[in-house]
């Protein structure tokens, strides 16, 4: 799939609108990037993030052998005993203990050729279903949904129908920031149909507002209520469509039976009436109503309720299966809903078949011709790491996930690798919070180097293709599972010499004992594609019946049959119920988390972009004006944000998007991009009961400001660690990073500590200190006539001084110093230049 001009076809890395690009490297070695104009999902667009994958290809971190930890000195091992020592270890473990003292935490940013074959090894040959994915944290709630209300684990849409729909309402989705390109897609369709409504549902107001209708900030976690208000209002009103809901659904009476039970909807939720009857009125009179819901829906303990609380309204008005309607779950990551395919959650078997049905496991274990198949469920991800910290697991395989910083109660995550006796994790990137946890580390190869396929939203396979070289000797993670696999005596079942020959393979297990469309998921249609169909693949929407060489836009339940014994859709009774912590005298305050506009998950890949840095450099946490005045919280200022179970320091954002005693904070920054960032420090490992979905977006904390002295900021080419400093954060920025440092120490007391970090051996050092008392102190040293550091402390920063330090960074000296006369020119006193050495 190389044009002439040498345009690679590939998907985004990012998330799961799963946009088309093209790749091309220049002359330079610098990766050209646009928008791929054939791509259904997004016909040319990207976003932010999209247009700077080039920056982040760069070699800065990589992991680039596999590494034995477990020494005082980390050694270097070849693949072949890197594989080995995994193998014995396992197998020895497996003897010993059985098979589920081993377990394997995997990720929707694996690919599902990769994903197919640890769910192999694991559920088919191991024996042990303990394989469960990040995609926990993210659509597990759904999933239940799904399965609960269709009898299958089936997103009905396609993206056309954002575009065709009459009214669009985000429940708990900030689709402007996570899914930028569908947010376009809607906007655009919005300008052109001016009668088209878009309802935001959302305690906080996002950019996602900008093109709302109406805004309802409910309360945090009160959407059930707020739904089932929705259904009442539908029958109270006469607005059920009766034939599709007598003819095509199971427990209609006891749905509509509880949700009129609920009581005072306006009060739970925190809306008026007015808003409510608005909404409710809006939702049940237009005939074509598409729900995007996500995390604001998913991760809460009801988040499963929540689910099926918005699928229930659109099943009493059959808005389902037809062009511009229906219940829309969002996926997250790039490959969230290959995982689902493929099986790889701890509770699922494989392409879409259960534990629950003897005659899905005869399939499977035939198909695989394993003698050794799971036969129940293992263990959901927060369960997981609890049974570790218990020394019940005592192997653990991480891969293409980083839970020290994404699951809740990251002490807990600590403690439990800490105790886990042999800890493997596979990563693109050296220095994870993840990867210092590790015994074994092994590189696997990254986005754009690695190749196979990735599933979007709308149900859409395209492929991901290698553009660039793999770094040192950094393999696919099929071919790294699939090496312990042969080496644990498994060779026959994974003797795989090409990510097509396993697609082709997932592709087969689908049609199996599926050849009258028993189960939703086939791709019939794609099992004998040879390497030459499987390397030039187009999207393809499943069910795939036939390989499709034009977009196919297809929506599933068009025939109003689902998957459940009677094919009939289930409404799902369910009531509100708080969610399981509540604030407190001592945690008075509410902390929900998420996404930020141009910085993907622990920062491992869009961290190492310049341009992307500069949306929001810092860890922040947003606090209602009101609130702020309480606690005595300056705007910028630095903020301690703690709960019982730890603490987090932030810089504070002083705005009205977020209610009074609602607090808000993103889940990027961590300990290897700042210091104490991680929310996930503060947050309980409640889990919705059914999903085993943690609970992200509730949290009672307390905040107070810290008493800072200091400020510094420091410019390098390198990565430096001052954690012997009480803040700092580090931001990327051209040829380098700007540390941004606070301390409780003072001025001239910081700046002698700071100065020990400059690298005096690169030449000259220019020093200049200023102000009454030395209250400002400036340090540049330099090599080839450039400024190679900065460093600067003060009392404290403006946004002028951080933009003078980026600026100054890699200047020419002569410049760098009219640079300062400029920017200090009223308060310099002396500047002085000395050579060091
Ligand atoms: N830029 C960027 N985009 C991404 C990602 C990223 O890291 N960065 N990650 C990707 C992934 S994996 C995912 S899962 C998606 C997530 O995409 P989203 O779910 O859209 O993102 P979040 O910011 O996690 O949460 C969405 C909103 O839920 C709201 N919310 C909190 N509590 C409640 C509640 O009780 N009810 C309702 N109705 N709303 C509530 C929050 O205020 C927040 O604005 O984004 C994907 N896209
Ligand atoms: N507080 C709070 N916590 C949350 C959430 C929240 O809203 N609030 N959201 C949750 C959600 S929805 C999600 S999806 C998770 C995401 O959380 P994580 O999955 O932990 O986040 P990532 O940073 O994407 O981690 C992916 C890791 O895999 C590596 N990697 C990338 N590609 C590959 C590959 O091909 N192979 C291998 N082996 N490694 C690779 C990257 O370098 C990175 O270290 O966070 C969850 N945690
Ligand atoms: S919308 Fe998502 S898939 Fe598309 S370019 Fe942006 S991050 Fe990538
Ligand atoms: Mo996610």
């Amino acid at each position: 799939m190389r044009s002439n001009d040498g345009w690679i076809k590939t998907t985004c890395a990012y998330c799961g609108v799963g946009c088309g690009l093209e790749a091309r490297t220049k002359l330079s070695g610098e990766l050209e990037i646009r928008g791929d104009k054939s791509h259904p999902s997004n016909y040319g667009k990207l976003c932010t993030k999209g247009i700077a994958l080039g920056d982040t290809v760069i070699h800065d971190g990589r992991l680039l052998a596999p590494t034995d930890n477990r020494a005082p000195e980390a050694i270097e091992l070849s693949w072949d005993s890197a594989t080995q020592i995994i193998a014995d270890k396992f197998s020895q473990l497996i003897e010993k203990h059985g098979p589920d003292s081993v377990a394997f935490y995997v990720s929707g940013q694996l690919l599902t050729e990769d994903y197919y074959v640890a769910n192999k090894l694991c559920k088919g040959f191991i024996g042990t279903a303990n394989i469960d994915s990040n995609s926990r944290l993210c659509m597990a709630s759904s999933v239940v949904g799904h399965r609960r209300a269709f009898g299958s684990d089936t997103v009905p849409i396609c993206y056309e129908d954002i575009e065709e729909a009459e009214l669009v309402i985000l429940v708990g989705s900030n689709l402007a920031w996570c899914h930028p390109v569908l947010f376009q897609r809607l906007r655009s369709a919005k300008q052109n149909n001016p009668s088209k409504r878009v309802i935001v549902i959302d305690p906080r107001q996002t950019e996602s507002c900008d093109i709302a209708d109406q805004h309802l900030a409910l309360k945090s976690g009160s959407d059930v209520a707020l739904f089932n208000g929705l259904l009442s209002y539908i029958a109270g009103n006469d607005y059920i469509d009766e034939a599709f809901v007598s003819n095509t659904t199971n427990h209609a009476e006891q749905a509509l039976d509880s949700a009129q039970q609920e009581e005072d909807v306006a009060l739970v939720t925190g809306l008026s009436e007015t808003q409510l009857q608005r909404f409710y009125h809006d939702f049940a009179t237009t005939e074509k109503v598409v729900t995007i819901y996500s995390q604001g829906v998913n991760q809460s303990t009801t988040g499963s309720d929540k689910v099926n609380s918005i699928i229930n309204g659109h099943l009493a008005q059959g808005k389902l299966g037809k062009v511009g309607t229906g219940p829309f779950s969002v996926t997250g990551q790039p490959n969230a809903m290959g995982g689902r395919e493929v099986g790889a959650l701890a509770n699922t078997l494989a392409s879409h078949m259960e534990f629950d049905n003897p005659e899905h496991l005869a399939i499977v274990k035939n198909f695989w011709r394993s003698e050794n198949l799971a036969l129940r469920p293992g263990l959901k991800a927060v369960d997981m790491f609890d049974a570790m910290a218990q020394g019940k697991i005592k192997a653990i395989w991480i891969m293409a996930t980083n839970p020290m910083v994404s699951l809740p109660d990251s002490d807990k995550i600590r403690k439990a690798l800490h105790t886990c006796e042999f800890v493997v994790v596979s990563d693109c990137i050296a220095d994870t919070e993840t990867t210092r946890m590790a015994d074994i580390v092994l590189p696997a190869q990254g986005w754009s180097e690695k190749s196979g396929t990735v599933t979007n939203s709308e149900r859409r396979i395209s492929r991901q293709r290698r553009v660039l070289p793999s770094p040192g000797m950094a393999k696919p993670d099929w071919w790294i599972v699939s090496q312990v696999a042969q080496k644990m005596g498994f060779g026959h079942a994974f003797n795989y010499l090409h990510e097509g020959e396993i697609f082709r393979e997932h592709a087969a297990l689908s049609v199996e004992g599926n050849l009258n469309g028993e189960r939703d998921f086939s791709l019939i249609g794609l099992t004998d594609l040879d390497d030459q169909d499987y390397n030039q693949l187009l999207p393809q929407q499943w069910p795939v019946t036939a390989l499709q060489s034009q977009v196919v836009n297809q929506r599933l339940f068009s025939d109003q049959r689902f998957y459940t014994p009677n094919h009939k859709a289930n409404f799902i009774a369910v009531r509100h119920s708080l969610p399981q912590s509540a604030t407190s005298e001592a945690y008075p305050l509410l902390l929900n988390s998420g996404r930020t506009r141009d910085q993907w998950h622990t920062m491992s890949r869009t961290g190492l972009s310049a341009r992307l840095a500069e949306h929001k450099s810092q860890p922040y946490v947003q606090i209602h004006p009101q609130t702020a005045d309480q606690y005595g919280v300056r705007d910028g200022q630095l903020v301690e944000v703690r709960s019982t179970y730890g603490l987090c320091q932030v810089r504070a954002e002083v705005t009205r998007d977020v209610q009074p005693d609602h607090l808000f904070i993103p889940i990027h920054w961590n300990n290897i991009t700042a210091k104490g960032a991680k929310p996930c420090e503060l947050i309980a490992p409640s889990t919705d009961q059914v999903s085993g979905q943690p609970e992200f977006k509730h949290t009672p904390v307390n905040l107070q400001p810290c008493q800072y002295q200091s400020t510094a900021l420091f410019t390098s080419r390198h990565v430096i660690n001052f954690d012997d400093c009480d803040y700092w954060a580090r931001q990327k920025i051209e040829h380098g990073y700007l540390y941004h440092i606070e301390s409780k120490r003072s001025v001239s007391e910081l700046a002698l500590e700071l100065k020990q970090r400059l690298i005096y051996q690169h030449g000259r050092v220019f020093s200049m200190e200023s102000g009454a008392g030395g209250i400002r102190y400036h340090y540049m040293t330099v090599k080839n006539d450039k400024v190679f550091q900065g460093l600067y402390v003060q009392p404290s920063m403006t946004e002028d001084d951080i933009e003078w330090m980026v600026n100054n960074f890699n200047q020419e000296i002569s410049e760098a110093m009219a640079g300062i006369d400029n920017h200090v020119h009223s308060t310099v006193k002396r500047l002085s230049s000395k050579t060091m050495s």
